[in-house]
């Protein structure tokens, strides 16, 4: 038989609708009593056969089994660790499946608004052991696997952390996916597949970081559905042409890429919601050039597919910086494109005139990464639909939603003008340009309305900042274009409020810009990391562990007994284990003994100037310092502490990776003294990861949150280490404050200047400066061993100690001798043990605030406007 290949063909998405019932927004139809009508009456096989998965230990093992033998083609004498991870991940994955299908079809059923988080960064971690929890059947799986001789918690350290994200802005986004299913929201995620997450961290032998890929896709992802069928073509480059008087351009030519859509399934904790976190590949759309391959120019046959490949390739590194890259707008462009498309057909399929947009889609912008969704949108309502200017403008402006994650200015994205020019189409007029200076000729007008005559306000609210050349300010697009502008703690929006967005607070009025301070997710940050926290608490409150992962609030319940010294003593022998722990990964990972008797005492968390790792290495070579001219006999008296560091820095941020040379080096030291070996040590981890944080947060007795007051947005990971009763060592900054204001000052250690004097005070390095041995004699020794050489060759670290000596934009010198006094009386509490067990449960029984399930309702309510939208249970 010989087969005919229809030639228009090639290169064609192909698919079938007939079949289609759920996954892409397409229902069975149904006859006029709404009865699904079943093409061929095939309804009772379909049904007879439809899976029902059993839960009991025997059905699980041989759904594991089966896997090995089928999906994985192996036996069962020839599997390890790694094999029987993949199994029990699919077999997990099988129960994943049907709740998925069963939600997303319950959803199109019912069609409520949808809210769609779009985010660049997912930074979710590893998910058999969440997907377990969540699921609740861990302890069956754990009695399955067993059977077949493994063990469950060897297997879940196989999984790779997906790690497709910088730090705290792309964690919240994996807390908030966690919450909206498991509050039955109907939500989806949007974001990249890259190839390669954020960069694996090496350390050299002379301690300087080395970045290597993160091949994270090698194994295979068990969580992902390659969704082949839903694809969407993006185009850059290329012309528009203006059609007539009405506004409408086409556009042509340029590249067209293909972007791929693969799902991964978010399970929500007890109950049947599972939702989506859809994520876009991107791809050549039509293979290569057969021209070029059969003119024998090979290369040139491939280079368009391999940048068509490129655009998802990697994950920027960088957080707090903006660098104008490209392919970094060609990221934001193409996730964008891809995303508006499909939430567009998935709004078209429910039949509703597009002046309802609004009303069915609320979009939420992660920061400013996004924002070229809002002239993407007026681009396909005005040129595509149809519509008026005005028109498309409203239903813009009721659809977006921004949150502003930093205040720090050089982390505000700004697009070079001829950048964008030349990416999106060109020629007359440049489409998306020429809609941002559209929406900002309007918008100018009207500022200039309210406060004529103003040119200096025109120029600072402005979208496009002039010079050469000129800039499109990304947060101002963003602002313009959105029903509301959030902070993520009250402190930083009140930031928002009075610095970067003050000029369009006295255009808009107040109640445009408000907070919604960041939350974390108990079901991984406690459940999860800290099982027998977890069960402790559950026997303590009497209540089964989903209702109070649910409700945080309910951890109050433990305040009634902070006087029950039986219960102190199981706090306490909790937190020891935890402390073991971490200290059998260390041995096992570092081949390094941690003594377990000692304070452990954590900062994680990306390496920056601003979250000041420096002023908590300096603080240590103090104590080393003070400890080495002690006799031996003072020294027994003082407190043993462990201090641990871990964090990436930006590959090209010097500064950031001298201090990790530091640290490495003082660890060399430090750790080797005899004099001081056993009342202080220190440990740089390698490689952090959300998987590594998951074993640091537990153990930590004290954690280190020392940002420069104003500098850090909210910080996320504050609330983990207090969430498993770790006391809070801290600045006046960010959710600090609001965690101060929960669990009482008396169990928080504050330091430091507030941030209305940081102005002043970087106004005096620079016009008045006074030497560091007048201001802090004590830092100036610090310096002045590192200088010497006492960690090895000072002169490495002159351009790290010059950044404090002379203009000190951190304001180091102003805080350390009040973050010294700070340790001190971290110490003196430590010394009355069972007073510090009873501020470590009183933290964990104030942390209900911070559940990542009150912020997403704090969305969906005062934002969104979305509706708790529960699967039935079948
Ligand atoms: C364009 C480069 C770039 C990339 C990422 C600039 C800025 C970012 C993020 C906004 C940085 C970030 O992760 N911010 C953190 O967001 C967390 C979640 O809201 C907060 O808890 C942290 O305080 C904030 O630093």
């Amino acid at each position: 038989m010989t087969s005919v290949i229809d030639p228009k063909a090639i290169g064609k998405p192909q698919r079938s609708r007939r079949h289609v019932r759920t996954l892409t927004g397409y229902l069975p139809e149904t006859d006029s009593s709404g009865k699904e009508k079943w093409p061929r009456g095939e309804e009772k096989i379909w049904k007879e056969c439809s899976r029902h998965l059993d839960e009991d230990v025997q059905s699980i093992t041989k759904s594991v089994v089966n896997h090995v033998q089928t999906s994985l083609a192996r036996q069962a004498y020839n599997i390890d660790d790694l094999g029987a991870y993949q199994a029990a991940a699919l077999s997990v994955r099988d129960n994943l499946l049907v709740n998925w299908n069963d939600t997303q079809l319950h959803y199109t059923r019912k069609a409520p608004k949808r809210a769609y988080y779009l985010s660049l960064e997912f930074l979710m971690g590893r998910t058999l052991d969440n997907a377990l929890l969540n699921l609740g059947l861990k302890s069956q799986y754990k009695d399955g696997i067993k059977e077949l001789g493994f063990s469950l918690e060897d297997i879940l350290e196989q999984e790779r952390d997906a790690a497709l994200g910088n730090g705290g802005l792309g964690r919240l986004a994996a807390c908030y996916l966690d919450s909206s299913a498991s509050q039955d929201l109907p939500l989806w995620g949007y974001g990249l597949r890259y190839k390669y997450g954020i960069f694996q961290q090496l350390i050299s032998p002379e301690g300087n970081q080395l970045e290597a890929p993160d091949p994270w896709l090698d194994n295979q992802n068990p969580w992902e559905l390659p969704r082949l069928d839903v694809t969407y073509d993006v185009r850059f480059y290329g012309h528009a042409e203006r059609i007539g008087e009405t506004g409408r351009a086409t556009w042509s030519g340029g590249q067209e890429v293909l972007a791929v859509a693969y799902d991964v399934m978010i399970p929500g904790c007890g109950t049947k919601n599972t939702n989506n976190l859809r994520l876009w590949e991107s791809k050549p759309k039509r293979g290569f050039d057969l021209n070029s391959f059969n003119a024998g120019n090979y290369e040139g046959a491939v280079e368009s597919s391999n940048s068509a490949a490129a655009i998802t390739s990697v994950l920027y590194p960088n957080d707090h910086t903006t660098f104008g890259k490209e392919l970094r707008l060609k990221q934001q462009y193409f996730w964008t494109a891809a995303s508006l498309a499909d939430i567009l057909r998935r709004f078209k399929n429910l039949g509703k005139p597009i002046s309802e947009f609004p009303d069915f889609v609320a979009i939420q912008l992660n920061d400013t990464h996004p924002t070229l969704a809002i002239p993407e949108l007026m681009r396909i309502l005005v040129d595509e639909e149809e519509l008026r200017w005005d028109k498309a403008w409203e239903i813009v402006t009721n659809t977006f939603f921004f949150t502003n994650h930093t205040v720090l200015p050089e982390a505000l994205e700004k697009w070079p003008v001829p950048l964008l020019e030349h990416l999106l189409p060109r020629r007359v007029p440049e489409r998306h340009l020429q809609i941002i200076y559209d929406i900002n000729m309007q918008f100018l007008q009207a500022v200039e309305k309210k406060f004529p005559g103003d040119r200096d306000r025109l120029a600072r609210m402005s979208i496009i900042e002039e010079g050469v050349p000129k800039q499109v300010r990304m947060a101002n697009l963003a602002c313009i274009g959105d029903r509301k502008v959030n902070g993520v703690a009250e402190l930083h929006s009140e930031l928002v409020r009075t610095t970067i967005m003050k000029d369009f607070v006295e255009f808009y009025g107040v109640s445009k810009f408000a907070n919604v301070t960041n939350g974390i997710t108990p079901r991984r940050w406690l459940d999860q990391c800290n099982p027998e926290l977890s069960t402790l608490i559950s026997k303590t409150l009497g209540i089964d562990k989903t209702v109070w992962l649910k409700d945080l609030t309910k951890l109050e319940g433990l305040l009634a007994h902070t006087e029950d010294k039986k219960f102190r003593d199981e706090w306490a022998a909790i937190k020891q284990r935890n402390k073991e722990r971490l200290a059998h990964h260390v041995q096992t990972t570092l081949g390094l003994t941690v003594n377990t008797h000692a304070m452990f005492d954590v900062q994680i968390k990306r390496l920056h100037e601003y979250k000041r790792q420096t002023l908590n290495i300096l603080g240590v070579i103090h104590r080393y310092l003070t400890l080495k001219a002690m006799t031996p006999e003072e020294r027994k008296k003082t407190n043993p502490r462990v201090v641990f560091f871990a964090g990436k820095a930006a590959p090209a941020y010097y500064i950031a990776k001298l201090t990790i040379r530091l640290i490495v080096n003082v660890a060399r030291v430090i750790n080797d003294d005899p004099d001081t070996k056993n009342y202080l040590s220190l440990y740089f981890l390698p490689d952090y990861s959300v998987s590594l944080a998951e074993v640091l947060i537990p153990a930590s007795d004290i954690s280190q949150h020392i940002s420069t007051a104003g500098t850090e947005a909210s910080g996320t990971s504050n609330m983990k280490f207090c969430l498993n009763g770790g006391l809070l060592l801290g600045t006046v900054d960010g959710a600090n404050i609001e965690i101060a204001e929960e669990v009482g000052e008396s169990n928080v250690f504050f330091f430091g200047h507030l941030t209305p004097a940081v102005e002043d005070l970087r106004y005096q390095h620079l016009y008045h400066p006074v030497p560091v041995e007048e201001k802090s004699p004590a830092l100036a020794n610090v310096l002045n061993q590192v200088s010497a050489g006492l960690f090895g060759d000072g002169g490495v670290y002159e351009p790290l100690l010059n950044t404090i000596r002379q203009s000190d934009y951190y304001l180091i010198t102003d805080d350390f001798d009040s973050y010294i006094s700070a340790l001190n009386m971290v110490d003196e509490a430590y010394l009355d043990k069972d007073e510090w067990v009873k501020k470590s449960i009183r933290t964990t029984a104030k942390m209900g605030k911070f559940s990542s399930d009150r912020a997403i309702m704090d969305y969906a309510q005062e934002y969104w406007n979305i509706e708790q939208t529960p699967v039935p249970s079948s």
